[in-house]
């Protein structure tokens, strides 16, 4: 039986980010997606104008009706919205142990509108712990979750550690938003790993969503989480080169254009 990813996310019109995007990397990296909403949002390409949250009654019968029947290959989790789809996520992905999981704690969107209510941000390591293989903030999330400044590879080192330590889950801290040369820091709970990238002009809607998913499905090939991190920022370099111009300094991914480039850089 076909191995499934799963994604539960939110629903971007667009689909430059949440569920739509997740489902279109995880096809471009050669792999089958099913996807759980948990919100309904209103954008354009520049700004999130409303959020409609899915009941988390419906994102668990969502997910329990998907997983009936279906080998399930790995989770990605992104936007969730309210605190209860965050317990009813989180009590989802503690049954899928074993399975790779990818937890994306989405907290605003570039724009600044909240993606999950601010009375669960304090909740989401606690409803994580132990149930994920890999949470991914960017240093904004990192600042929030771990309680610190974050603005230096140092601060995200220490974010991570302390992000670790609270949820015993991996984390990959994000530094798209670093002056200088941006770099993306992994501690595994023993080691750190650095993933540094030239820094991109362009302002690419989604970026995060791509990352994660692109992680889940290197994860769900059975690689280990250091060389999917790291295979991972190379392919969003890859599609950012490929990005369309979407407005007002704003770029959104553009899968299509992708067709024919080498999914993977050749193995060491
Ligand atoms: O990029 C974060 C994100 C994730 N998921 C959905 C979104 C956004 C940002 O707007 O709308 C559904």
């Amino acid at each position: 039986m076909v191995r499934m990813l799963i994604t539960i996310a939110g629903w971007d019109p667009t689909g430059g980010a949440g569920a739509l995007l997740d489902l279109r990397v995880f096809e471009r990296l050669g792999r089958t997606g099913r996807g759980v909403l948990t919100a309904v949002t209103a954008q354009s390409a520049t700004a999130v104008a409303g959020v409609w949250p899915v009941p988390a009654a419906a994102v668990t019968a969502q997910f329990e009706r998907l997983s009936e029947g279906l080998e399930i290959g790995g989770i990605k989790v992104g936007m969730l919205a309210t605190a209860a789809n965050l317990r009813a996520v989180a009590r989802l992905l503690g049954r899928m142990e074993g399975r790779p999981r990818v937890v994306d704690p989405i907290l605003r969107s570039s724009s600044g509108a909240a993606l999950l209510e601010k009375k669960a941000w304090p909740r989401l390591l606690d409803a994580f712990a132990g149930r994920a293989e890999l949470l991914t903030p960017n240093l904004g999330e990192a600042a929030v979750l771990a309680g610190c400044r974050v603005r230096d590879a140092a601060g995200m080192k220490e974010a991570a550690a302390r992000i670790f330590a609270r949820s015993g889950v991996a984390c990959l801290v994000k530094g798209g938003h670093l002056e200088g040369r941006p770099a993306d820091v992994l501690f595994d709970g023993r080691d750190y790993a650095e993933f540094s990238h030239p820094r991109e002009a362009r302002s690419v809607h989604g970026t995060g969503c791509f990352l994660s998913s692109a992680i889940l499905c290197y994860l769900a090939e059975g690689r280990p989480l250091k060389e999917a991190c790291g295979l991972a920022v190379f392919r969003v370099g890859q599609a950012i080169r490929a990005a369309l111009p979407a407005g007002q300094g704003r770029w959104i991914f553009d899968l299509s254009r992708e067709r024919g480039r080498t999914p993977l850089p050749p193995r060491a």
